[in-house]
Order: C-alpha cells, then sequence, then structure tokens
C-alpha cells in the first residue's frame, strides 16, 4: 500500500475520533488510520517517512516501537489525560513533544467517582433488577449501606483526586488522602501511609496516575488493611489495583465491595468480576460523556494546529 503525501502534515491515527473529529481532522491533514489497515506493517511502512504526529487515545498510546519507525515524528497528540501508554522517555530522547487533554475531563471522572461509590454502597444496579424482574412483588430489596457520614480515603491528590474531595463534601464524610507529600491546600487529613489510610476509610477511591510508579500500589495488603465493611472504587487505570487480589477479597467478602471503572485486561476484563454481585462495573467511561469528549477532541485538534502553526502548545506533557 502507498501512501500519496501531499501538502498537508501527515497524522497517524492509531484508533479512532468520534465522527465529528474525523469531519474536522479530514480536511486539515494527510491521515493514516491504523485501525482500518488490512495490513498494519505495510500502513506503517508506506506512511513512515512523512508521518509528523500521532493522534493517539489513551489507551491506545504509542509505544517506542511505534515511534521508533517513523523518523519525521514531531509530536504525539493524545486524547485522554493520562500518557501511561505513551513512551515518554523515548519521546523525550527524540525531542518529540507530547500533548493531552487534561482539566476537561477532571469533572466528568469526579462524578463517576461519586456515582460509582453510590452505586456500589447502595447497590443501585441490584435494586433496579428488583424492579425489572419483579421481585420486588415477593420481597423488599435487602437493606444496603449510607455513604453520608463515612470516612472516605482519597488515594492521589491531583485535579482528580480534589475534585473528588470538593464533590463529595456534600455527603457530609470525612476526608482523608495519601499522596507524595501534605497539600497546604488542602484541610483534609493526610495520610502518609497508604495501609494507615485503608485501616481508617470505609470507602477507598483511587485517583492515581497510571505507569510504573503507580503500578500495584492497593495490593493485598491495603485490601486487607480496608477489610469486610469497606468499599473501593477505581477511576484511574486498572494497573494502580493488584487485580488478582482485589478478586480474591471480593470472592471472600474481604472488602464489601467495589465500584470498577478499569481493570488490568480492557476491553476483555477477567471473567471472575462478571459472577460477583459486590462489584459495579463500568467500561472505562470516566470520560465519556458527549460534552468532555467533544472537549477533549477539540483539545487534541488545538494541540496540532498550533505545533503546525509553530505557536506554544496548550497542554504539553511535562
Ligand atoms: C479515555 C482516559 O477513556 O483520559 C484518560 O486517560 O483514560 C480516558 O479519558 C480515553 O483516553 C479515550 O479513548
Amino acid at each position: 500500500m502507498t501512501s500519496t503525501p501531499s501538502d498537508l502534515p501527515h497524522v497517524l491515527m492509531c484508533g479512532p475520533y468520534p465522527s465529528w473529529d474525523m469531519e474536522a481532522l479530514e480536511p486539515a491533514y494527510t491521515l493514516h488510520k491504523l485501525w482500518e489497515a488490512g495490513d498494519r506493517e505495510a500502513l506503517l511502512k508506506a506512511c513512515a517517512p512523512n508521518v509528523r504526529a500521532i493522534a493517539t487515545r489513551g489507551e491506545l498510546g504509542a509505544s517506542a516501537e511505534l515511534m521508533a519507525g517513523l523518523p519525521a515524528l514531531e509530536i504525539v497528540s493524545c486524547y485522554g489525560v493520562g500518557t501511561d501508554a505513551i513512551d515518554l522517555t523515548s519521546a523525550r530522547a527524540r525531542g518529540i513533544r507530547v500533548t493531552n487533554t487534561p482539566d476537561v475531563l477532571t469533572g466528568d471522572v469526579a462524578d463517576l467517582a461519586v456515582g460509582l461509590a453510590l452505586s456500589a454502597m447502595r447497590r443501585i444496579p441490584a435494586g433496579d433488577a428488583h424492579v425489572r424482574n419483579g421481585t420486588w412483588a415477593q420481597r423488599n430489596m435487602d437493606l444496603v449501606t449510607r455513604l453520608h457520614g463515612k470516612r472516605v480515603g482519597l488515594v492521589g491528590y491531583g485535579r482528580i483526586g480534589a475534585t473528588v474531595a470538593r464533590r463529595l463534601t456534600g455527603f457530609d464524610v470525612e476526608l482523608g488522602y495519601f499522596a507524595r507529600a501534605a497539600r497546604s491546600d488542602s484541610t483534609h487529613r493526610f495520610f502518609a501511609s497508604l495501609t494507615d489510610l485503608a485501616e481508617w476509610c470505609d470507602l477507598l477511591i483511587v485517583t492515581l496516575a497510571g505507569g510504573a510508579a503507580t503500578k500495584n500500589m492497593v495490593n493485598a495488603e491495603v485490601l486487607r488493611a480496608l477489610g469486610p465493611q469497606a468499599w473501593l472504587v477505581n477511576v484511574s487505570r486498572g494497573s494502580t489495583v493488584e487485580e488478582p487480589a482485589l478478586l480474591d477479597a471480593l470472592e471472600k467478602r474481604q472488602i464489601a465491595g467495589a465500584g470498577l471503572d478499569v481493570f488490568w485486561n480492557e476491553p476483555r476484563i477477567d471473567a471472575r468480576f462478571m459472577a460477583l454481585d459486590n462489584v459495579v462495573l463500568q467500561p472505562h467511561h470516566g470520560s465519556g460523556t458527549d460534552e468532555t469528549r467533544r472537549a477533549m477532541g477539540q483539545l487534541v485538534r488545538d494541540n496540532l494546529s498550533a505545533h503546525f502553526a509553530g505557536l506554544p502548545l496548550l497542554t504539553p506533557v511535562a
């Protein structure tokens, strides 16, 4: 397969964006669509000399190998805030710029964290099924657990963690957090030990960035410290939680339950999750609102336009 060099900058897209983004990108760039290629290697070989930008998504990233095959690459623009799937070391070594989409999705991810906490603790999906399948006519639903008045531990206190904290102040909860250091802009209780935070709280909400530094941070010991009356919510990356330990803890009721938006093997997650009645599952949809996805796409395009116009990037990754 040969690509037709054109005057428009060549952009390799790792996966599709919504139609409104594709419609805006098509006239501005020569797009090479990796997901449409019957022979991925052939497409890459044909477009490699011309590709100046990669447009990717959080979960697809850009590997060292992919970037190494693109000698003219100048920028990787990521639709998503998490850059854990982009090899930043390789990018930095070659002076390849990287952008992401922070801020525009913070409120949505925080909303989903609160939604998952309520869904899991109040068992909202089970209540919905109870009504729909007619069980309500036979018996009342079992009692559930309240959120307000509880102790909530935030794992990570970045943009998303701080926004979850703000959302939850309306729930009259007591808040604590685990982060690299105490934050001068937070009045909530700081824990230098994640295990201590887990022991203290009734609900642990993980908002960490993904990557090697946070891999398996919520491990078997943290889950043991959480205990059988406490809940876990994860809206960060599947990698931050030691998933086999979580599955064991859920199956053995060593923790009360969980609300999960992220997993180790997305989208083909461990089948053990499906058999559990103490988890609420979401398909990695923290930023998945129409409003936010439009803003994310716009930010990807604005970063690409700024780069090719020689203007400062809007949201460069340091
Ligand atoms: C998206 C994300 O699911 O921002 C991130 O890091 O994981 C999400 O917003 C993803 O990037 C969309 O493809």
